[in-house]
């Protein structure tokens, strides 16, 4: 039995903390190596190692790889779509390099396997609005969404050349309440709950017809560990998955608040996010995912509204 030493990047974001979380609880909390360029989420102290790391330096992580005898890597640190537009060159050259040293010190140190997130937000205004499916027409109009491509071409080369076996999800917009999202087009749909219990109302910066595909974080965790869990032979895509759960709007989800929290209103003020938002799809088709490892959703709206109000601190 292979002592498997797991190495989380970007562990204090939005995913780290829970995939930091969720991978302690399998593989033992000491066996889990948590890093972050920030100082570490408080929802990760206490719980195992953790190691200030920035990604871009290429030589302080391949020092770190050995010294900690990793044996898989987790690399989450990226902008997204939004804050990627304020900055497009600092947006591609750390969702780029970053990735690019993490596969090179992954085939140089034989590491088992690397995971790696791609987004719906590859797909661009050419690809199908509806049950977009895993091959298409992919034109991204972010440079968020041309690094994640790009990205992906660079997984399955390294996989294709050097055997390196990394495994990648296209997440959906991903509501969670343990840790603030992360600068993206979809964070409204985590920003609404906490408006919603601190002030009965939401000023809402996408309009409320905007369908996107979306997830709770739970089942985002519950796909990513099950397709690093996955036989190799069973991964017939190296690019990236597909994953998707439920699509809903700002007034579906304002909709659903109201359930609990009568009183709720929302409005409406689109800002330059919107045109981001409209070159997604408005739903995606997961079918390959769910035939080759098997994805199932646990989440529908209602469910994760119910979570989240569980969940979140009432005043
Ligand atoms: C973003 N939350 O909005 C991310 C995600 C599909 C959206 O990639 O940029």
């Amino acid at each position: 039995m292979i002592r498997e030493k797991i190495l989380v990047i970007g562990a204090s974001g939005q995913i780290g903390v829970e995939l930091t979380l969720a991978l302690r609880k399998i593989y033992g909390n000491a066996n889990v190596v948590a890093s972050d360029l920030r100082e570490e989420n408080d929802l990760l102290h206490g719980t195992g190692p953790y190691v200030s790391l920035d990604v871009m330096n290429k030589e302080m992580l391949h020092v770190q790889v050995i010294r900690q005898n990793i044996t898989q890597i987790y690399l989450l640190a990226a902008i997204l779509s939004a804050t990627g537009e304020k900055n497009p060159n600092l947006a591609w050259s750390l969702n780029m390099q970053s990735l690019l040293n993490v596969l090179d010190i992954a085939k140089e140190e034989q590491i088992r396997k690397v995971y790696w997130p791609s987004s719906i937000a590859v797909f661009g205004p050419t690809s199908p609005k509806q049950n977009c499916p895993q091959q298409t027409v992919i034109e991204p109009i972010t440079v968020y969404g041309i690094s994640k491509y790009a990205g992906e071409f660079w997984c399955n080369y390294y996989f294709q050349r050097w055997g390196v076996d990394v495994r990648s999800l296209r997440y959906p917009g991903l509501i969670s309440y343990k840790s603030a999202p992360g600068g993206g087009t979809t964070d409204y749909a985590v920003e609404i709950f906490h408006e919603a219990l601190e002030e009965k109302t939401y000023e809402c910066f996408l309009e409320k017809d905007t369908y996107l595909p979306m997830m709770y974080m739970p089942d985002a965790i519950k796909a990513t560990i099950e397709l690093m869990e996955a036989p190799a032979e069973k991964i017939r895509i190296r690019t990236s998955y597909n994953v998707a759960s439920m699509s809903f709007s700002p007034a579906d989800i304002a909709k659903e608040i109201q359930k609990h929290i009568p009183e709720f209103s929302i409005t409406y003020k689109p800002d330059y996010r919107q045109q981001i938002a409209n070159s997604w799809p408005q739903s995606i088709d997961d079918s390959v995912a769910r035939n080759d490892w098997g994805w199932q959703e646990d989440y529908d709206l209602q469910r994760m509204t119910a979570d989240m109000f569980k969940n979140l601190p009432h005043k």
